[in-house]
């Protein structure tokens, strides 16, 4: 009688709990694929969200974030998100204009006139549209990181103003909005992902690249290439994307929680890159690069040299929403 009543406290229980509205559902683990190191700010903000999110949901989801391209580099990380073998990315908007073109007039070249004019547009209603833009692929953006400005490095001559590019080979992310840049500056652009750069200048298939100072230091071109130009051309804002499947799998208290927590790790995210902006300029001149910060005179020839991609038919049929970006005050 004893075992009769046990069982069926017992049955009971599992039965409350399947059926309790709103009742525990089972622990659910997710994939977080992240190129870069576990100490640099877009893996601590992927952490802080993944934290977040399995605090806020009593350990129900589970995000595990994995550092260091030990899922893959960029390209393949999108369609491995996209495809739902993946679950999270984190990712630079460049190598996003393959699957949505759009996401090109965001990394248009002196387009912001700093970093707050940049998250004015960012955290606004243009950079919620712009989350909301890869759908049709499968993703949904959730927040922006902070990846500041985009600087030329390389490994032959110091570059004072575009002159100094003529000749030069440059890598440059997957997207013909950078091979067209590097082109209209007189270089010859190489497209590869960012897991290649460091072998191609120390071999020579390439001379230099482009990007910012954290980059720079952490995947270790200041070693292969050491005249760094504080140029500055462009922004190429980042982002924390999921595949649509996933979030739609998601209670609506569920979806609140993953954006909360997104919006807490680009909090994080973007208070360790000020950080690490101003740490990874010092090691850089620590380690004895040459770095050139050009005239404001200077500045301006790249920033001419450049104008002229606005008016190309790919990037003119952004005019809309680059003019809006500009009229954010
Ligand atoms: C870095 C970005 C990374 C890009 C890389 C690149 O954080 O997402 O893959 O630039 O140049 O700054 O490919």
């Amino acid at each position: 009688m004893k075992r009769m009543t046990s069982l069926l406290l017992a049955v009971l229980l599992l039965a409350a709990v399947i059926i309790l509205p709103g009742c525990e559902r089972k622990v659910r683990v997710y994939r977080f694929a992240e190129i870069h190191a576990l100490d640099y700010p877009t893996t601590q903000g992927n952490i802080a969200f993944a934290n977040y999110v399995e605090e806020k949901t009593n350990g129900r989801i589970k995000i595990e974030v994995f550092h260091s391209g030990q899922l893959g580099q960029e390209r393949e990380t999108i369609e491995m998100t996209q495809t739902g073998a993946i679950a999270f990315v984190r990712v630079a908007t460049n190598p996003l204009t393959s699957i949505n073109p759009v996401m090109a007039a965001l990394s248009m070249p002196f387009l912001y006139r700093d970093r707050d004019h940049m998250f004015r547009v960012l955290d606004g209603e243009i950079g919620d549209e712009m989350l909301e833009s890869l759908q049709q692929q499968n993703l949904l953006g959730l927040c922006w990181f902070d990846a500041g400005f985009r600087n030329f490095y390389n490994s032959r001559r110091e570059i004072r103003t575009p002159a100094d590019m003529a000749g030069l080979k440059i890598r440059v992310q997957e997207t013909p909005l950078m091979m067209d840049m590097i082109r209209m500056l007189g270089a010859s652009p190489t497209p590869m992902s960012l897991g290649e750069v460091y072998t191609s200048i120390q071999n020579g298939v390439v001379d230099g690249a482009e990007n910012n100072w954290p980059s720079y230091i952490a995947v270790g071109h200041f070693e292969v290439a050491r005249f760094f130009t504080v140029n500055q051309h462009m922004a190429a804002p980042e982002m924390i994307l999921i595949n649509t499947g996933v979030w739609n799998s998601f209670s609506e208290d569920e979806k609140r929680i993953v954006k909360e927590g997104a919006l807490e790790g680009a909090r994080v995210q973007r208070a360790a890159w000020i950080a690490a902006e101003l740490e990874h300029e010092a090691r850089a001149r620590e380690a004895g690069s040459i770095i050139y910060e050009p005239t404001a005179a200077e500045i301006k020839l790249f920033a001419d040299a450049l104008a002229p991609i606005y008016n190309q038919p790919a990037y003119a049929a952004f005019t809309d929403l680059i003019t809006r970006i500009k009229a954010v005050e």
